[in-house]
């Protein structure tokens, strides 16, 4: 999944039937709130990987999907296979069949590259035969393997006769899961946690004598990385993309990827997934995300892991350095419809720049596609106004068509967004606009020098010697002048007027 990024780090992985906590768990190793938690089995769909540095160690922490009740995990890989389909879904979680097969076959992926796996089961409501399965099916992988025992809320102490509940009964024969001694923990409450760090200590030590010295290069890297946040409605083709860009790499960069989980349903993807991979030298991470719902029919479904999902996505805009907007060529709702409208908006009120991808080109003939090429700049720049001309790209994600072309696209639209400009370069806009500008001020300002005070997105103060009341078709004009004249169509612009202060003033 993160080849270039965690490949050296020591690989931990969560693993577990649904709603034991593993998302929790999660969250507590690389302290915040990432992974969705929900009180329902069936939340977390595609495995996520993120670094953890905890108890004074650093490694990768892998939270994998619980696979749900009725699976029969056969000892052998094909037989599973066969077995995804029976599986059955439950509470909020309903799963397509065919994604429990993919699902699954991640999770084996994800076991086969850790080092080191946390098998979670749930204390309050004891073994199940699913716990069982999952322990079989673990024990065939010769993993090192901590059996964790969670939500032992203020029992964290090994379980003994006091426990006065359902876990006493339910857990008496955890040793047998042959897994060794459990842990009590409680992920949400914070108990157990220096224990379990005690315990991994040493298998974290014997594989991380080799990472010790990367740890500050990881680190520039990091810094280093283009964030690329892919936002689109349900069923664009989000994460197909993102398995296209990354299997599109050299062998030797995709190793260790576990695919995004892809389909014809809507609102598969759940987490926002972060994967990792190099292009021509540079590392890029990019961000799938849960399809944006029209917020009428959300709230209409009063379905809570839908409001969720859509807030976790947007979440992400403000690290991210630049925003994919994945359109869907669709006959019937046209290139553009309401909640790509609402979702950019969202994109330029926090000062990014937007690519607009087009997917599934595949779809029409050579004269459709013409059609839509032709059509869709007057259709982008009536919506997007703010930008300016919005770069835009026409691909296949599913025949890996045009990923080059949007890899060039964002590379040099993240370089625009970064701009900055001379002095000079600012002082002969600023004359320009004076002397042949084709707007008047509504109260002429007398604009006097222009100073650039920030990047993404290019912030411009603009000097004034007078009082300052500007309109906003003035500001419109500057801006689109400014954007113009220096190239930077698809990237949100900032002009701010400022009065300059008199001598008298100033004192
Ligand atoms: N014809 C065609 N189909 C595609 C293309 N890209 C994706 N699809 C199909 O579109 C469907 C949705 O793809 P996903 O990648 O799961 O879409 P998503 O945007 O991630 O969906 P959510 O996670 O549900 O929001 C799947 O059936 C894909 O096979 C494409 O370029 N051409
Ligand atoms: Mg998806």
């Amino acid at each position: 999944m993160h080849p270039a990024k965690f490949a050296r780090l020591m690989r931990v992985a969560i693993i577990g039937r649904p709603n034991v906590g593993k998302s929790s768990l999660f969250n507590r190793l690389i302290g915040r709130q990432h992974a969705l938690v929900y009180n329902k089995p069936g939340v977390t769909r595609d495995c996520l990987f993120e670094k953890a540095e905890y108890g004074g160690f650093t490694f990768e922490v892998v939270d994998t999907a619980g696979l749900d009740d009725g699976v029969d995990m056969q000892e052998d890989e094909a037989e599973m296979r066969k077995a995804g389909p029976q599986m059955k879904a439950s509470g909020i979680g309903r799963w397509p069949a065919h994604l429990l097969t993919e699902a699954l076959e991640n999770t084996s992926l994800v076991v086969k590259s850790s080092d080191l796996v946390l098998f979670m089961v749930d204390q309050r409501v004891g073994l199940t035969p699913l716990d069982w399965q999952f322990a079989r099916w673990l024990a065939m992988k010769n993993k090192p393997t901590l059996l964790i025992s969670n939500k032992a809320d203020g029992n964290v102490s090994p379980l003994d006769e006091n426990l006065a509940n359902i876990s006493v009964t339910g857990m008496k024969d955890v040793k047998k899961l042959g897994l060794g001694e459990p842990l009590h923990i409680s992920a949400t409450q914070n108990e157990g946690m220096s224990e379990l760090i005690m315990h991994m200590a040493p298998i974290i030590m014997g594989v991380d004598r080799k990472n010790r010295q990367i740890s500050t290069e990881w680190k520039s890297e990091e810094e280093r990385r283009l964030r690329l946040l892919i936002l689109g409605r349900p069923n664009v083709g989000k994460s197909t993309l993102v398995n296209a860009l990354v299997e599109t790499q050299a062998d030797e960069k995709k190793e260790d990827f576990v695919p995004l989980l892809v389909g014809p349903e809507p609102g598969i993807t759940r987490d926002p997934v972060s994967v990792i991979f190099e292009h021509q030298g540079q590392q890029i991470e990019v961000i799938d995300t849960a399809g944006l719902r029209k917020k009428g029919k959300t709230m209409q479904h009063g379905d809570a892991i839908d409001i969720k999902t859509s807030y976790a996505s947007l979440k992400r805009v403000p690290r991210a350095d630049l925003v994919i907007l994945l359109l869907e060529i669709n006959k019937q709702t046209g290139l553009l419809t309401e909640q790509d409208i609402t979702l950019a908006t969202e994109v330029i009120k926090e000062g990014k720049a937007i690519l607009v991808a087009v997917n599934k080109c595949d779809t029409l003939s050579k004269e459709e596609l013409a059609n839509v090429k032709k059509s869709s700049p007057r259709i982008l720049n009536m919506c997007f106004n703010q930008l300016g001309e919005v770069p835009t790209v026409f691909i296949s994600s599913q025949n890996r068509l045009g990923l080059k072309q949007l890899m060039t696209e964002a590379i040099s639209l993240h370089e625009k967004s970064r701009t900055k400009l001379s002095t000079a370069d600012l002082q002969r806009w600023v004359h320009d606009i004076k002397r042949i500008g084709k707007m008047s001020p509504p109260t002429f300002p007398n604009l006097k020098f222009a100073r650039q005070v920030d990047t993404k997105p290019p912030t411009i103060v603009l000097t004034c010697s007078r009082s300052v009341r500007s309109t906003t078709a003035y500001m419109a004009y500057l801006t689109n002048d400014f954007r113009r004249t220096f190239g930077l169509d698809g990237v949100p612009l900032r002009i701010l007027l400022r009065e300059e202060l008199s001598q008298a003033k100033k004192q």
